[in-house]
């Protein structure tokens, strides 16, 4: 029989629910998924999107690497043939042009975030910095804040709703995207508890927002106003925590009389929210003994996103709710996603001199960057993970600029909208099929074995860069000898701390050890690992530097042992732990200590937000009557539901409800264009047009509609696909987004609608 049983964890979301897997190892099938209780933060809970996985494990793959023809259809070529044309083609416009006209996209989707650190080396061969990633289309507003409130953008906190008196939700829907562990039960827990209370802030009517205590249903995009009365009302009253600031913040008095001359009563108007709602919410706010914050999408992407994230994190500090038990409070990653962009070390994109945030770069100027004269316009684009054609800003524009790349690769498992307009692709095994990590979630790390053998003729990604980067040249007169037999050593005689000298000595012997080292991990100490887990060797070296600037986290979460011989220790819980391990506990108190300031107090004053946008706030409303006059829809462009996942299920099979692709309106704009239940409709806005099947419902407000992301995908066999749904982003506009950070307004699309005849696949 070839039935097993394995332990994994869900890749539909980035709360990565620890499951149990049964699995049909012959038919490359899953059978079964349950929750794994022994999972340290999703304790046994899964939603019905992990218990249809199999949609993805058996979903038609890619089996060989492809290149394009010149009548635009791909060739089968072996993987030796791929990875020398490409590297010679990337060594090439390196050395004609520079580094900087490489340019990577992607970077693990909900859970394949190993393979970034061998991309690393790949990128540092390659002579470039530009990351263009997802998260730069959603939180970078939010790490520029971090960099000013707590002096370094990547700084991150916890939002703890679960154990909080209050529990404040803006623009986002934890009962159908989760965001908090275990959320539909905490959302169910907190609602169902008198003594305490759950807000939302939402312009729809949400599963979450039917659970609230107070529903606040703002105007789309009309939150900075909505928070701008909130902070004015505990302004004005003298509601705010005065031992706090005192003794955890600078700068309160410089940023104190922007919110007395709040109008209040008229920002409430403008946010379309009850005055004395608002009055009543803040005020109990005010007086609860604990407060957490939890928002998402709705006001990142979203009109005045950059403002909104300082807003919304006003709203906890003035009330004195950060670093305790039941508040938002930072913590540290084994593995940290994101970087820190210094002020003196700022740096900016070469064509549109967009700024970097976190080590990132956003997606909605990647196709201005390319598709111009320029002379350092980007010339070669490298996809791992992503599916920028589908997912950022719109799909047209993408398209027209990749036409004019001179080389254009992506890795991927599936062929997807934007492999269509590679010239190569690289098919890569699935994430069931090698080693992976899971630590987007702080303190937390998840090593997945594999339950399947790679897909034959698929490499994974670990073992993609190392060959680029060997082809490219960038391992040439390197020599791992030594360190292999440092790795032999030290497993025979173990806790003599033989590889950390071998580590220590090569890191002066070996030149741009740095940069290469995921891969030497790999090539000597990932060897002697065992059942081929040898991509997981860089987690040695990340043990190591976490033992030592932890240690005492470390200890709380009950792993002892000390000095060098710590972050062996982590080491090997880390293999050992099939069901993932906390691996520190920080004690409230000691949260301050990871703060970035030099004093480890709180910057509340950032003059370019306050001076230069909280006061200019009128004229983000002339701009929307301007557009308003054309396009009389605000389209929430993107709804997370019951059966989407970004586009990591490409087969619409896995959706269960007929209508789950559908257009919402809400019944008096139906009644006006006569439009019924399953009738199509047409949408227009200024960067294109999309067919969409319409469902009625007052869940959405009068002139709001609202659509779902990850639809509309091609699918099937060669050209016998379907294109079922509709594709968000033909929609969506690269200029459209946020002066800052440069996130997309995907929330907040102006669209016209109208009724047609035509018959369109929901
Ligand atoms: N089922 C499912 N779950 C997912 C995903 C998925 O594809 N499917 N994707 C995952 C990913 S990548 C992410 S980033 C998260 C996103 O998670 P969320 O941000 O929670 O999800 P969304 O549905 O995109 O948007 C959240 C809410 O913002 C509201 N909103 C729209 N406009 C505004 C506005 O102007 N103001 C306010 N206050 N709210 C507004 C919407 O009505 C919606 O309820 O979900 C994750 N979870
Ligand atoms: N209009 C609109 N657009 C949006 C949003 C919205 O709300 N509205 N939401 C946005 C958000 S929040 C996000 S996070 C992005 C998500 O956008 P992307 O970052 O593009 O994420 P995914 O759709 O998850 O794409 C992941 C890709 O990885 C591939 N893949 C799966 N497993 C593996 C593997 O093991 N190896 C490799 N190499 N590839 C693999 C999948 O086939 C897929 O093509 O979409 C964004 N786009
Ligand atoms: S909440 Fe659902 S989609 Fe997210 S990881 Fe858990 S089971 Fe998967
Ligand atoms: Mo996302």
């Amino acid at each position: 029989m070839s039935i097993t049983t394995h332990k994994s964890a869900c890749i539909l979301c980035s709360i990565n629910c620890g499951i149990n897997v049964e699995a049909d190892l012959e038919k490359r099938e899953i059978l079964k998924i349950t929750g794994d209780k022994d999972h340290p933060t999703s304790q046994g809970y899964i939603c019905q999107k992990a218990t249809r996985l199999n949609y993805y494990q058996s979903q038609e793959r890619l089996t060989s690497p492809l290149r394009k023809k010149e009548d635009g259809t791909f060739e089968e070529i072996s993987w030796d043939t791929a990875i020398q044309e490409i590297a010679d083609k990337l060594v090439h416009i390196r050395d004609t042009y520079g580094g900087t006209s490489i340019a990577y996209a992607g970077g693990g989707g909900q859970g394949n975030h190993l393979a970034q650190l061998y991309a690393n080396t790949f990128r540092k061969v390659c002579g470039t910095h530009y990351i263009y990633s997802s998260i730069a289309q959603e939180k970078t507003g939010n790490f520029w804040v971090h960099g000013k409130l707590f002096g370094a953008q990547n700084c991150v906190y916890v939002e703890p709703i679960e154990d909080a008196e209050f529990g404040l939700i803006i623009g986002a829907n934890p009962m159908q995207s989760h965001g908090l562990y275990k959320a539909r039960r905490i959302v169910g827990e907190i609602s169902r508890d008198k003594n305490r209370t759950l807000v939302v802030i939402d312009p729809r009517e949400t599963e979450t927002a039917k659970k609230a205590d107070y529903f606040l249903q703002v105007k789309p995009g009309r939150d900075a106003w909505l928070m701008s009365a909130m902070l004015g009302i505990m302004l004005q009253e003298g509601l705010e925590d005065k031992a706090f600031i005192e003794e955890h913040t600078n700068g309160f008095e410089e940023m104190k009389p922007y919110f007395m001359d709040i109008p209040v009563q008229e920002y409430c108007e403008i946010a379309g929210v009850d005055y004395d709602m608002v009055l009543e919410v803040t005020r109990k706010m005010c007086a609860a003994k604990t407060v957490a914050v939890r928002s998402d999408l709705g006001i990142e992407m979203s009109l005045n996103s950059t403002l909104n994230a300082y807003l919304k994190r006003l709203l906890f500090l003035v009330t004195g709710n950060f670093n305790k038990k039941g508040t938002n409070h930072l913590a540290s990653w084994f593995m940290p996603v994101i970087g820190n962009t210094r002020e003196d070390r700022q740096r900016y994109t070469q064509v549109t001199k967009t700024r970097e945030i976190a080590k990132l770069y956003p997606p909605n100027v990647l196709s201005l960057e390319i598709d111009t004269d320029h002379p350092k316009r980007l010339r070669a684009l490298f996809v791992d993970s992503a599916n920028p054609v589908h997912n950022w800003a719109d799909t047209q524009a993408q398209k027209k600029a990749y036409k004019k790349l001179d080389i254009m690769v992506v890795v991927d498992v599936c062929m997807t909208e934007t492999a269509r307009e590679a010239h190569y692709i690289l098919p890569a095994a699935n994430q069931f099929e090698k080693y992976e990590a899971t630590f987007f979630k702080e303190n937390m790390f998840h090593l997945r074995k594999p339950i399947f053998a790679p897909l034959e003729n698929t490499l994974d990604e670990p073992e993609i860069y190392t060959r680029l980067v060997r082809a490219m040249g960038g391992l040439d007169g390197v020599d791992f000898t030594a360190l292999e037999q440092a790795a032999i050593a030290d497993n025979e005689n173990p806790g003599k701390g033989i590889f950390q000298a071998a580590m220590m000595q090569a890191s002066f012997t070996i030149p741009n050890f740095n940069a290469i080292s995921p891969i030497a991990l790999r090539e000597s100490l990932g060897k002697v690992m065992p059942e081929q887990s040898g991509n997981a060797a860089f987690a040695w070296f990340g043990a190591q530097l976490y033992a030592q600037k932890y240690p005492k986290a470390i200890r709380q979460a009950g792993i002892e042992g000390k000095g060098g011989e710590l972050g062996n220790i982590i080491f090997d819980k880390i293999l050992n732990s099939p069901s993932g391990l906390m691996l520190s506990e920080h004690k409230y108190e000691d949260t301050w200590e990871l703060m970035k300031t030099k004093d480890k107090k709180v910057n509340l004053s950032i003059p370019e937000l306050l001076e230069d946008w909280l006061l200019k706030l009128p004229k983000v409303l002339e701009e929307q009557a301007q557009i308003e006059k054309d396009y009389p829809y605000n389209l929430i462009n993107g709804e997370r539901r019951t059966y989407n996942a970004n586009t990591v299920i490409r087969n619409q099979e896995w959706v269960k409800s007929g209508l789950e692709g559908a257009l919402k309106i809400h019944p008096e704009d139906a009644t006006k264009h006569g439009i019924q239940k399953g009738d199509s409709v047409q949408l227009t806005s200024r960067a294109g047009s999309i067919k969409i099947v319409a469902t009625i419902t007052d869940e959405v407000q009068k002139g709001v509609l609202s659509m779902p992301h990850g639809h509309g995908m091609n699918y099937g066999k060669k050209n016998s696909y379907k294109e079922v749904g509709a594709m968000p982003n033909q929609l969506t506009s690269a200029t459209y987004c946020d002066p800052l950070a440069k996130t997309p307004y995907h929330k907040n699309v102006r669209v016209k609608l109208e009724k047609i005849e035509e018959e369109v696949l929901v």
